[in-house]
């Protein structure tokens, strides 16, 4: 069967959910595609951290009202090292801006539930998804679904089908790549206890980095650096424990442990494509750009894209002003690039890398310059909160001038 449909979103994770959304305010329709089940998706826990901006959108997108309800706002976060704990007043010095903890799972729930209510389509557990005319003014996909071929006629194709996807690999021979891995990932559990902290506590530990974090006033997320090559099965939940009350350990404060919900292991890596566009295909979010999670940026990131494109659609279906497509991926790369540095500078900064005493000096000394000078704490803080997009104008221009505006086929 073929269907018509102005925007193809492959991808329902938070950036295909959210643009779908943004576009269906507009009264842009959509068709999304997931390859998964919706269980799945739901299930899949990622990152905790929303910036005010990420809030803002969900919010001005009606879809906010359950993490204005349930979501933990928090006005500052602390970091330990050497044996101490220092707080940082990120709202004091970041402009009274604040972040909030909501779960990824949970916007990717608001948002499926919405778009159902509304009964727009949203189709699970799809197939073989192929591209054909990217470089046309009709591009066309092709899918499977419930074991039938379908297709569907549209104007223009949203990659937001993460890092794995098969968007960027459709339009990868026209792309500049840029990546570092690391030698570090991240082992992460749900705890079915209280957090014992109402802050995030980013830990430096010579046995390597912690993290505290939460979902809700009674469920923690915690995290310890591990090797990548390790296997989750090799944890047991007393080793985790064991780990992470020596990392995030401090005298007269005691790490309450749980049952253990949910435990795996995350690579690290950076990762970013340019231009994130060609012809009518547009990429947002872990398709286009991977960032270490140290920073927390990469939920926020995706979003940042697709109210981006958003604007640009908008813009060009109601007055055939190209502007904010043709210059969408310049836009995006110039928040991108600050995100990718401070996710770097994060990592460099909280992770054992390796055995040379050197290093984890220097890293001592940025972390006591961190907290002791109002100016490197309110860069730490304003980073982390999100920088305003208007603080990129400078930039900008330098940007469209160096990746180039790109034509959108006619
Ligand atoms: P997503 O969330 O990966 O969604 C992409 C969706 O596309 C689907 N898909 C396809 N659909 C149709 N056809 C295909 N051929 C498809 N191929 C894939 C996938 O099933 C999926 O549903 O990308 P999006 O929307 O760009 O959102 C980005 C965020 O998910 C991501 O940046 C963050 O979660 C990154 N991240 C973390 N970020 C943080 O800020 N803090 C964290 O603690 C944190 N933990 C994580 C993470 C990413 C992880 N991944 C990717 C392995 C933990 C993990 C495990
Ligand atoms: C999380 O809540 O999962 C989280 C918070 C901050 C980070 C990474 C993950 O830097």
């Amino acid at each position: 069967m073929t269907l018509r449909t102005q925007v193809a979103i492959i991808g329902a994770g938070p950036a295909g959910l959210m643009l779908a959304r943004l576009l269906d305010q507009a009264g842009i329709s959509s068709i999304v595609l997931e390859a998964r089940e919706r269980d799945y998706v739901e299930q899949r826990i990622r990152a905790g951290l929303l910036e005010q901006s990420s809030v803002d959108l969900l919010e001005g997108a009606g879809v906010g009202e359950r993490m204005r309800r349930e979501g933990l706002v928090h006005h500052g976060l602390h970091l330990q090292f050497a044996g101490e704990r220092h707080h940082l007043p990120l709202s004091d010095l970041a402009d009274g801006r604040t972040i909030m903890i909501y779960g990824q799972t949970e916007v990717v729930k608001d948002l499926i539930q919405r778009r159902l209510d509304d009964a727009l389509p949203l189709h699970f557990s799809v197939s073989d998804v192929t591209f054909e005319g990217i470089e046309t003014a009709g591009p066309r996909v092709r899918f499977v679904h419930d074991g039938a071929a379908e297709e569907i006629e549209c104007d223009v194709i949203a990659g937001c089908d993460g890092f794995h996807g098969v968007c960027r690999a459709a339009i990868e021979d026209r792309l500049s790549f840029f990546s570092r891995e690391y030698p570090l990932a991240w082992l992460g559990i749900l705890a079915a206890v209280a957090p014992s902290c109402d802050v995030l506590v980013y830990a430096h530990h010579t046995s390597g980095f912690a993290l505290l974090t939460m979902r809700s006033p009674e469920l923690s997320r915690l995290y310890i650096q591990c090797s990548p090559d390790e296997r989750i099965e090799d944890w047991s939940d007393e080793a985790i424990w064991e780990q992470l009350q020596l990392r995030l350990g401090l005298d007269g404060w005691e790490l309450a442990e749980g049952e253990i919900l949910e435990k795996g292991i995350t690579g690290m890596r950076s990762f970013v494509c340019e231009p994130m566009q060609r012809g009518r295909m547009f990429l947002a979010g872990d398709a286009a750009h991977i960032v270490p999670p140290t920073g927390a940026k990469g939920l926020n990131l995706a979003l940042g894209d697709v109210a981006l494109l958003a604007r640009g659609l908008i813009e060009w279906y109601s007055s055939g002003d190209d502007t904010g497509l043709t210059s969408y991926s310049a836009a995006c790369a110039a928040r991108v690039w600050r995100a990718e540095h401070f996710s770097y500078w994060m990592t460099s900064m909280l992770h054992r890398l390796g055995d040379d005493p050197f290093e984890e000096r220097l890293q001592i000394s940025q972390l006591r310059y961190v907290v002791s000078s109002e100016a490197a704490a309110r860069t730490l803080a304003e980073n982390y909160v999100g920088l305003a997009a208007d603080r990129y104008a400078g930039s900008l221009d330098g940007v469209a001038r160096r990746i180039g505006q790109i034509s959108l086929p006619r």
